[in-house]
């Protein structure tokens, strides 16, 4: 089939995309380096969301590119049932010297979706070691996404993703609610100082169930994907109480989170506050190879692995769990970050962010303006008649004028590379204002 002419759409089914309209004025890429895309058309986009708030070390990394091309030619695949490559052990040591300590033994994924429900299965897999095999319910939050698997959207709080399963997600399952205010916390700049006390909505859940039967508690630290909204200060301090003093497990979903989108190694390593497992994808593999991961507590590892009489301990895990590509480009990953002190140019980076973002407060349907590490959120009024339109319409302008930004209803979400400069950051943001004022 040629490459050189435009290929026919007719055949892919795009995931979480209105695929009638994409096709009659699709957007095509067929190039990436450092901040930027190349289109179709010869155009360059300045990548103001890291693709899906995942490509952390910018576009085009030869060192990743290396070590998967190397890699593919010395051990393309190997199985992780009962034999295994020595970079999945390696990967392993490298992602858990990022996690908090304790959380140092590392469950591989392919995707955020595939970790969740692996995270969710060690918690119920845990409580059955110890002996406590009615802790089932487990407890998530409005708003919150965790992907797209049947257990990601049972604790999930997104009605549309759940609408057509309704009559068959998980059992057991409640939600807190979300943290999301504007009457209180409206233009707040970086943790909202209203909204810890919602946490203790978590006390009446489990008085209503009983501690006794709840598994875990699962969050996002920053729900980013649900339109940035970051957690009140107290907030997840509080959440960390509660669910120790009841025995239950606290999950954070660092998928977006993690690996410097905060200017940290994790938001738990930013807000001080430790779970009992963490969720990983995207920036784990800076999005070269699909990679995701769950790191757990030893603690927690040690009860259902050492707990176990003998042979298979956990039955789970993927065709492609540490699969050879993956390990190598976390590896090269990792290093990236280490090596050019990312993490850390994403914190002294964050403050100028701000101030860009909270620029745009006297633009044209700006409602709110909220931001913590590299990330902002700018929320637009809707149309009364067409909620989402707004931010549709930002989104196809700024990328007429070559900027790629994000949005989930009237949200716009900016959360560029980590090797970003001021100038790009002047860039995203003059164009987003920009385009605003063009924008009825
Ligand atoms: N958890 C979180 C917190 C996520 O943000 C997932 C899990 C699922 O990961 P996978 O790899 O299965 O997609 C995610 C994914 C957006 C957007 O527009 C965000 C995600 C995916 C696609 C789009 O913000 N996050």
């Amino acid at each position: 089939m040629s490459r050189t002419q435009r290929p026919d759409l007719s055949h892919l089914w795009m995931p979480f995309t209105a695929n009638r309209q994409f096709k009659e004025d699709p957007r095509l890429l067929v190039g990436a380096k450092g901040m930027y895309y190349t289109t179709a058309d010869g155009q360059q986009i300045l990548d103001a969301t890291s693709g899906l708030w995942c490509v952390n070390a910018g576009h085009g990394r030869d060192e990743i590119s290396t070590a998967i091309a190397e890699q593919t030619r010395t051990l393309d695949y190997a199985p992780s049932f009962q034999i295994g490559h020595e970079d999945s052990f390696r990967a392993a040591k490298a992602v858990s010297e990022l996690m908090p300590a304790g959380l140092d033994r590392i469950f591989f994924t392919n995707s955020g979706s595939e970790a969740i429900d692996t995270a969710l299965k060690i918690a119920i897999a845990y409580h059955r070691a110890r002996g406590d095999a009615q802790r089932t319910r487990l407890i998530g939050r409005e708003r919150g996404y965790h992907g797209v698997g049947f257990g990601g959207i049972s604790v999930g709080g997104i009605s549309n993703n759940r609408r057509n399963f309704s009559s068959m997600l998980l059992p057991h399952v409640d939600h807190l609610p979300h943290t999301h205010n504007l009457q209180k916390n409206a233009f707040s700049r970086g943790q909202p100082e209203w909204g810890a006390h919602l946490a203790d909505e978590l006390e009446n859940i489990i008085a209503l169930h009983d501690p006794s039967t709840i598994a875990a508690v699962v969050v996002e630290p920053m729900a980013g994907s649900t339109g940035v909204l970051v957690p009140p200060k107290g907030y997840l301090e509080r959440l960390r109480e509660i669910t120790a003093k009841h025995g239950i497990l606290l999950i954070f979903d660092e998928v977006i989170t993690a690996f410097g989108r905060l200017g940290y190694n994790t938001a738990s390593e930013m807000l001080g506050i430790t779970p009992d497992l963490i969720t990983l994808a995207k920036g784990i593999s800076n999005a070269a190879v699909p990679a995701g991961a769950v790191a757990v507590h030893r603690d927690l590892h040690d009860a259902i692995v050492q707990g176990s009489h003998s042979g298979i301990e956990f039955f789970h895990g993927y065709t492609y769990s540490a699969h050879p590509l993956a390990t190598a480009a976390i590896l090269a990953t990792l290093d990236i970050y280490a090596r050019e002190d990312l993490f850390m140019r994403a914190r002294e980076l964050s403050p100028y962010l701000e101030e860009a973002a909270h620029a745009l407060q006297n633009s044209p349907h700006v409602m709110d303006i909220r931001n913590i590490g590299l990330v902002a959120g700018i929320e637009l009024t809707p149309r009364p008649d067409a909620p989402g339109a707004r931010a549709a319409e930002a989104f196809e302008k700024c990328f007429d004028r070559g900027v790629l930004i994000r949005y989930t209803a009237d949200t716009i979400a900016i959360s560029p590379p980590l090797i970003v400069s001021e100038e790009e950051i002047d860039k995203i943001f003059n164009t987003l204002a920009e385009v605003l004022e063009t924008i009825d």
